[in-house]
């Protein structure tokens, strides 16, 4: 069986009705995983369960707020009993919010933190102990360019997306010897409905002055597609990755090694 075959595994992906992280579970399914994954809203979970099922996939939708955690320990439960213990976690739930920091209220950063930090934290920590009885498991925290960047507006997403960095770094430290590895994986710019609003074509009809940016600041030339992350998702999921912890791996078209484009 190749190295890459998911075919038996059980994946959680948070927040996958659509986006990154329905990509991400298209690609597991490709490669032989079952699909579980969550939303807040029902009317969501029947969303993508729909999509899923036009892509070929009988996906095991749940509703569960991830940054609660007595939501999140009766989901992992009702998992474990109607599917089977999880063997890879994908931590994809996010929020975003662009407030000058100046502007943006202490109960606004809280809520970026929750969902983009204290949620990652939440949901490891149920499914862990499982997978230490098991003896595997595979974590995977969707960090960002901003686990490594700031710039205007994102101080709260920055500062989650690092956290989430160096929490990812920790749980390979403190269960790596369980045989479970934790590692991210930061995207790039991907288009999807989160970063639609930079996207945006302008009243003149012209490209949005940050589509343009980001076009000049990566080398790839272009947005990333959520199809671009299954085969890193796939890598990090896989027996080919068993010795492969605590790393975070870029899928950015470059940006990270480019100091961009010089403007004509
Ligand atoms: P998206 O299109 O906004 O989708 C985010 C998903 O998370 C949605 O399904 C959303 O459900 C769900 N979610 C949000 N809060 C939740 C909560 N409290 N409980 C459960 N589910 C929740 O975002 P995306 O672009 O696919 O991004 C997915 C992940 O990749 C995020 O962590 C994001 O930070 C990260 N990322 C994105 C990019 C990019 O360029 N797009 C780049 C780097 C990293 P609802 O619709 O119900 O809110
Ligand atoms: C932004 C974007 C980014 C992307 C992503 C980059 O406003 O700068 O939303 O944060 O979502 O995280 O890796």
């Amino acid at each position: 069986m190749s190295q890459f075959d998911l075919t038996g595994k059980i994946a959680l992906i948070t927040g996958a009705s659509y986006g990154i992280g329905f990509a991400i579970a298209k690609g597991y399914a490709k490669a032989g995983a079952t699909i579980v994954f969550n939303d807040i809203k029902q009317e969501l979970v029947d969303k993508g369960l729909k999509a899923y099922e036009e892509e070929g996939i009988k996906a095991h939708g749940y509703v569960c707020d991830v940054t609660d955690e007595n939501a999140v320990n009766d989901m992992v439960a009702k998992i474990e009993k109607e599917v089977g213990i999880i063997d890879i976690l994908v931590n994809n739930a996010g929020i975003i919010k662009r407030i000058p920091m100046t502007e943006m209220t202490a109960q606004e950063f809280r809520q970026v933190i929750d969902v983009d930090l204290n949620a990652p934290f939440i949901v490891s920590k149920a499914v862990i102990p499982a997978m230490i009885k098991k003896g595997h498991g595979k974590i995977i925290n969707i960090c960002s360019m901003m686990s490594e960047l700031g710039r205007e507006t994102v101080s709260a997403y920055a500062s989650a997306k690092g956290g989430l960095k160096m929490l990812t770094r920790n749980i390979a430290s403190e269960y790596g010897e369980f045989n479970i590895q934790c590692n991210g994986i930061g995207p790039g710019y991907i288009a999807t409905p989160q970063t639609a609003p930079l996207r945006e074509i302008q009243p003149d009809g012209e490209r949005h002055p940050f589509d343009k940016f980001i076009i000049a600041k990566t080398p790839a030339a272009r947005w990333g597609n959520p199809e671009d992350l299954e085969g890193p998702a796939i890598f990090l999921a896989s027996d080919a990755s068993n010795f492969v912890n605590g790393h975070i791996l870029y899928v950015d078209g470059g940006i990270l090694a480019y100091i961009g484009k010089q403007p004509k």
